[in-house]
Parts: structure tokens; sequence; C-alpha cells
């Protein structure tokens, strides 16, 4: 007997659930300077965060590596004037931040904060952290998918060395918080759909995703153009697949001589964006959601539990690369 003899009777026009609002917004930052002290960065995060709470937002979500440059361009060790150490938080919230924690606790609203986190034992991640209204940490996320390089390389114009100063991350975890269940995800993440489909699969109805997108793709120059889109369409693919929001905020602009993306925006489950950044600079974009809208995807076309066939993508699980048919097509079913 398959699947299909069983199957429910088809769902009646979807029954609304009752509507679950949050005021989000997409805290985009501009560049951040070599040196550019910490104090200064938050001053420009806390600026982003009385804006924000000013026209009734109840969650701000900050890029990656939110509170210093984007240091992995540089192979550091040859830069005199760097202290990789330096980049990185001991702890969180610290001397610096806690400014930021007071701050949003005061006002009431929820962030997430993407930074380079050293652990006590030493490790080192690319992490982001969401924290909610009261100024309670809720949880901790560090960064799956490391693109770029571990040895410096002298055929690219600047490094993408995220592979020698992060370890590898090894969970998708999704969190009760602001009435829903939210999850996140950083950069790299974004373009690899076994993201979302791991934190839909926690039941994230939320997907919070900093990055940090240089313009200029060395391995491949002719992706440059197409920056802008391929950004948009794997969040909005991201958000539509698995009936979910996404918010997809940038450190942009021209930062250490590096051109990077910005077009931060806040993307519905019907894949639709719903506010963009229109700046490459420190900008917030605020739109007012509603999580039960999630339903109307994820209790129809994609109802996971209904439609999905795991026992069918073993391979997902199973291979890390693809495995091409052997020369000939032996081996296939006819027809
Ligand atoms: N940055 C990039 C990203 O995935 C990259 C890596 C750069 C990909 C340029 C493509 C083009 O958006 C991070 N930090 O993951």
């Amino acid at each position: 007997m398959t699947d299909l003899d069983h199957d429910a009777p088809a769902l009646g026009s979807h029954k609304a659930a009752p509507s679950r609002a949050l005021k989000v917004a997409a805290g985009q930052l501009g560049p951040i300077a070599r040196h550019e002290p910490r104090s200064s960065v938050v001053a420009r995060l806390v600026a982003l965060l009385e804006e924000a709470a000013a026209d009734g937002v109840e969650l701000i979500v900050y890029p990656e590596l939110a509170l210093t440059t984007f240091f992995p361009r540089w192979y550091v060790e040859n830069e005199p004037d760097l202290d990789l150490d330096s980049f990185y938080e001991t702890e969180m919230p610290g001397p610096d931040t806690s400014r930021l924690f007071d701050r949003a606790k005061e006002l009431g609203v929820g962030f997430s904060l993407g930074y380079a986190e050293m652990t006590p034992d030493g490790h080192r991640y690319n992490t982001q952290i969401l924290v909610d209204r009261d100024g309670s940490t809720v949880g901790k996320y560090r960064k799956v998918h490391l693109p770029g390089h571990r040895e410096y390389e002298p055929w690219r114009e600047f490094q993408h060395l995220e592979r020698r100063y992060f370890e590898l991350g090894d969970s998708f975890d999704a969190w009760r918080a602001f009435n829903g269940v939210v999850g996140m995800a950083t950069c790299n993440d974004r373009r690899w759909p076994e993201t979302y489909r791991s934190l839909a699969l926690a039941g994230a109805e939320l997907i919070l995703i900093g990055y940090n997108t240089p313009l200029h793709y060395a391995p491949d120059p002719s992706q440059n153009r197409l920056q802008g889109f391929h950004n948009h369409l794997v969040m909005q693919a991201g958000a539509y697949q698995n009936g979910c929001y996404v918010v997809g905020v940038a450190k942009g602009g021209l930062e250490e001589g590096v051109d990077s993306l910005a077009e931060s925006c806040i993307i519905s489950p019907t894949g639709e964006i719903l506010a963009e950044c229109v700046t490459d600079g420190d900008e917030i974009a605020t739109a007012d959601i509603d999580l039960a809208i999630c339903a109307k995807f994820t209790q129809t076309l994609f109802q996971f539990e209904r439609y999905r066939r795991p026992e069918v993508y073993g391979t997902h699980v199973t291979q890390k690369g693809p495995i091409p048919p052997p020369t000939t097509n032996k081996g296939h079913q006819d027809g």
C-alpha cells in the first residue's frame, strides 16, 4: 500500500490561523574601517536600534561580523598593524557590546548580531547571537558553510580566508522566540538549500541571515554582475520553498577597498520582498510581518509531513559530491 492510497482528504481552503504580528527590521551597516573601534561601531548599531524602536520595531537583524571590518579579506599574519585575536569577542555581551544589550533591553527590542567568537578554550567561530526583547540570550549559531580558502592565495585581489580564521559550526537550530520559531544562518549558508530546509524541519518560521558579500568573486568574475540577483534569488527561494520569512542583512559598501553588496531585505513566505534597503550604508528597512502566514504554505503546498519523500532523498546525506552515471546508461530503469 503506498502513501497515496491513504492520502487524507484534500485540505479545504486553508483556515486562517490567528495572526502573530511582529515588526522586524533589517539593520544594515555600511563599511567598517580597518581600525574602527568597537565603541564607534556599537554607537552605529545603537543608532539603528533607536531608529527602529521609534518605528515600533520589535526585532532588528544586524549583519555577519558586525563589530569589525571583514578581516578575512587579509592574510592577517602578514599585516604588522593587525592582531588577529583583536577581531574576536571572548564574551558576549562584553565591555564594548554591553551598551547595545542594555539599550535594546531598555527599548524592548530583540536583536540578532553577527560576530567573531573566541571560546574560552580557544576555538574560533563565525557566530550569530539571538537576543530577546527582555535582553536574555535566546541562542547562538555558528556558521556551517565556510566559503573561501585556508592558505594565502596571491593571485586574488583580496583574500577570503574564512576557512583559516573560523572552525565549522555543526548544527542548524531553531528557537521559540518572538511568538514564533526563529532560526539563524550566516552569509554563505544562504546559498545552500540545505540551510533553509534544515531550519524549516526544525520548525523555523523566521530565518535571520547576516552577510558580507564582495561584489567581486575571484574564482569566476563572470558572476560579479549577478551578485545582487543571486543574493535575492537564494533567499526568496529559501523563504518560499520552506514557507518562512527570511531577513537578509548586509554589511555593504566600499569597505577597505572591497566593494560589498548591500540590498538587505525582508522576504515573505510568498517569496516576495516586503522591504529593502536602498543605500549601501547604515540603514534600516522595516516590515510588519505575520508569522501565521507561514501556515498558508506549510499546511498546503509545502506540507512536509504529507508530501516530502525522505526515503528517496538518501543521497542528500550519504553523498558529499555528485556521482554521475557510468559511461553507459545501464542500470537505469527503462523508459
Ligand atoms: N561571503 C560570501 C557569500 O557567500 C562569496 C562568499 C563572496 C560568495 C563573493 C560569492 C561571491 O556571500 C561570505 N562571508 O560567506
